[in-house]
């Protein structure tokens, strides 16, 4: 019928197969010949029952979202919905893969769900902020009740099988052979005779809900929504489903939808959903690739524990190597009880833990690396050590193996160059707790070959990281952007702002938390120890970390800790530290502005991107965005500094940047020419036009 939709029949049964690759989007050459087929057999008195099916590797994934912002074609998802729901003869969706979206919505306008039992059903429509646009908030609920579609449409985070047949998502769910078995359910059900309830006409899930328990549960989670309209608006729909009619809950649906499609942190989460994909791609990547069996690790620390732990989760054999058998079991230790505590927490079982552990090897022996075929050392951040690693590698590892270095600042070419093989060196930039953040900066050196390059994309994958290709620089793209941002952070303090008033202003723009929150969780001497080594100084933080005031681990840093507690309180002894350190240089305290403290470090830090963009540090604007959002914490809403800059404003920002430079005569303010040039085009290619 088209490339993109096929109909078939067994006897009786109709089976229309969406073909649209690689994720059966529901594109507009989808949704066109779907409505035609759908008109067509609901008027073919030979029809029995209507099977909806997708080939490929998924059922459909959703809208188009490379459609979303464009001017919508007909016909629409909800008006094929709609039609699916005129059809008196029963209609069944065969759902294997992920049924994400549009796609469970179109599914929800069958009269019947079946399932492959390794299928995933969910919405995931907030993630990229908006809610479902199809019905999906208003017919889920009649199915699973309120509670239920409000967890899986405010997280986005899609079911099993057996989970959507025990909560009534699902009719019945099969191993294998989907297609054969959904149209033996579909004839049968035809066979027994209608008439058959679209979903809109039932209320089983709704019959008792208890709207107080609802809107508590709302509550909380609005204050995990951090700013984020959309989650907020999910909410809100699923209660409509409860508390008005259909057609009115369905209408307030569509307008809220319409409003956050519209809005500026649908388009910011948008461009994330398509920049993480974009971030692994690089020229050349397409080349063969290695394989790798067994990953070694060096260093068995909090880094080298996280790593291996990573690298096991994704089902690698892992070996782990240290200096002595006492550190070796130390990290082994620690492994094995943080396996445990999410054993306890219930998200792993006891087998999958046991079945992890067995993954590991431990050893004291470089020799026995020689099996390896990727090898990352995460040992202590100074290149002397680092050479002499890499000089054992060269020695051990089997030819072809992947050298990799978890460092977080150091040259990786010099690295490279203390060995034989620099085309078989790169980094791994993993951020801590490595086996739980997503974001790897994958370094490539000047001389890495573009296979080792494309091996390890693909096993950043596997593991369940976010990739993103950079070059080689002092702290690479994420690091070296955290510089910038924070080399306004002493002068903020000695001119009179405090550290909770700017941590403050960095959560009411939407991060987690704070530079001081951050600076005290991760420990403050570990800056320290790293200024000393540069002969850099930070008057408060120095002064703070001399006075055994290392943050969260000690009790006191910015902030004081209670026993045990992880929320900050201010501390009054710090205020007077820092009055004393402004006096002793005359400086005094004069009232700052949150506008101030976000113009004198979110700005520096576009900046700095922008330096790193002209360098070819990284590829593209949205690579660092990717970096920013994963590793850092950068608001969703908000796409990443470099997509939040064209939201600000170029021209506002390279205004601002230029007084700052006036007043403090500090490079991190000189407005970096690509910044200029964005300022003119609106956008951050280097080709450009306005
Ligand atoms: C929606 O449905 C709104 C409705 O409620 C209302 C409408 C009125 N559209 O992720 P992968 C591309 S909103 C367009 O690497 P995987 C993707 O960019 C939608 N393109 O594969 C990539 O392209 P490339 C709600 C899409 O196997 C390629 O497909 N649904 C879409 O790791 C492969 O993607 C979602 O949010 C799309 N919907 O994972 C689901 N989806 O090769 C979004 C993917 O050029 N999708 N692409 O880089 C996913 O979560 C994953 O893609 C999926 C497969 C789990 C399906």
């Amino acid at each position: 019928m088209s490339n993109s939709l096929k109909l078939n029949r067994d006897g009786d049964v109709a089976i229309v197969t969406i073909d649209n690759p690689p994720v059966n989007a529901l594109s507009f050459h989808v949704r066109e010949p779907l409505m035609q087929a759908l008109i067509e057999l609901r008027d073919d008195p030979s029809v029995a029952a209507i099977v909806i099916a997708c080939a490929g590797r998924t059922f459909i994934a959703g809208a188009d979202i490379t459609e979303f912002g464009k001017p919508m074609q007909q016909p629409e998802l909800r008006a094929i919905i709609a039609t699916l729901e005129t059809i008196a003869k029963p209609t069944v969706a065969a759902i294997h893969g992920t049924a994400l979206g549009g796609g469970l919505e179109l599914a929800l306008g069958c009269h019947f769900r079946v399932a492959d039992t390794g299928a995933k059903l969910g919405l995931p429509e907030v993630k990229l902020g908006i809610l479902p646009g199809g019905g999906g908030t208003v017919r889920l609920p009649r199915l699973v009740g309120a509670v239920k579609a409000l967890r899986m449409i405010v997280s986005g985070v899609p079911i099993g099988a057996a989970q959507a047949h025990e909560d009534g998502l699902v009719d019945a769910v099969f191993e294998g052979g989907l297609t054969t078995h959904a149209v033996n359910f579909a004839r049968e059900i035809a066979r027994k005779g209608g008439p058959f309830q679209p979903v809109r006409d039932r209320d089983e899930g709704l019959k008792e809900t208890d709207l107080a328990a609802f809107d508590a549960e709302v509550a909380e989670l609005a204050k995990k929504a951090r700013g984020l309209d959309a989650p907020i608006a999910c909410a809100r729909a699923v209660r409509n489903a409860v508390t008005l009619p259909f057609n009115e809950a369905l209408a307030a649906e569509r307008a809220l939808f319409v409003t956050l499609v519209g809005g500026d942190q649908s388009r910011a989460q948008r461009h994330l959903f398509f920049a993480e994909r974009e971030a692994a791609k690089f020229p050349g990547k397409d080349t063969s690739k290695r394989r790798i069996g067994r990953v070694g690790v060096i260093g068995a620390g909090t880094m080298g524990g996280g790593i291996a732990m990573a690298f096991a989760n994704g089902g690698y054999p892992v070996t782990l190597l240290e200096t002595s058998h006492e550190e070796l079991r130390r990290g082994m230790g620690t492994i094995e009880k943080n396996y445990t505590v999410s054993v306890t927490r219930g998200s792993l079982t006891e087998e999958a833990r046991d079945e992890r552990l067995s993954r590991f090897k431990g050893s004291t022996d470089y020799a026995d690396l020689a099996d390896c075929d990727l090898i990352i050392e995460a040992v202590f951040e100074d290149m002397a050590v680092k050479k002499e690693v890499f000089g054992k590698l060269d020695a051990v590892a089997k030819p072809g193996a992947i050298l990799a270095t978890n460092t977080s600042y150091l040259d990786i070419n010099e690295i490279a160059a203390s060995t034989s093989r620099p085309q078989d060196v790169l980094g791994l930039h993993f951020f801590s707790p490595a086996n739980v953040m997503k974001l790897l900066e994958i370094v490539r050196a000047q001389k890495t070959a573009p296979d080792a390059l494309s091996t390890a994309v693909d096993m950043a994958r596997r593991i369940g990281k976010v990739a993103v290709v950079v070059g080689v620089c002092h702290g690479f793209v994420g690091n070296r952007m955290l510089a910038a941002r924070g080399s306004e952070s002493e002068a903020l303090l000695l001119e009179g702002a405090t550290p909770g008033q700017i941590d403050k202003a960095f959560t009411d723009f939407g991060w987690p938390m704070g530079p001081f929150q951050m600076g005290d969780l991760a420990g403050l001497d570990i800056g320290w120890r790293n200024r000393k080594a540069r002969g850099q100084a930070a008057v408060i933080a120095d002064t703070l970390c001399e006075q055994g005031r290392f943050g969260q681990k000690t009790g006191r840093g910015f902030y004081l800790y209670e026993a045990g507690a992880r929320s900050p309180v201010a501390d009054p002894e710090v205020e007077t530290l820092i009055r004393e350190k402004a006096a002793e240089r005359g400086i005094a305290a004069r009232a700052i502005s949150a506008g101030e403290i976000i113009e004198r470090t979110l700005y520096p830090l576009v900046n700095e991107g922008a330096k790193i963009l002209e360098e070819g540090i990284a590829a593209r604007a949205s690579d660092i965005d990717v970096v920013w959002v994963n590793g850092y914490g950068f608001p969703v809403g908000k796409g990443g500094p470099m997509f939040w800059a064209g939201l600000e404003g170029a021209g506002k920002i390279i205004e601002r940047l230029e007084y700052w430079h006036r007043q403090t005569g500090k490079d991190v303010f000189r407005p970096a020419p690509l910044l200029k040039r964005m300022a003119g085009t609106g956008s951050w290619e280097p080709d450009a036009t306005a």
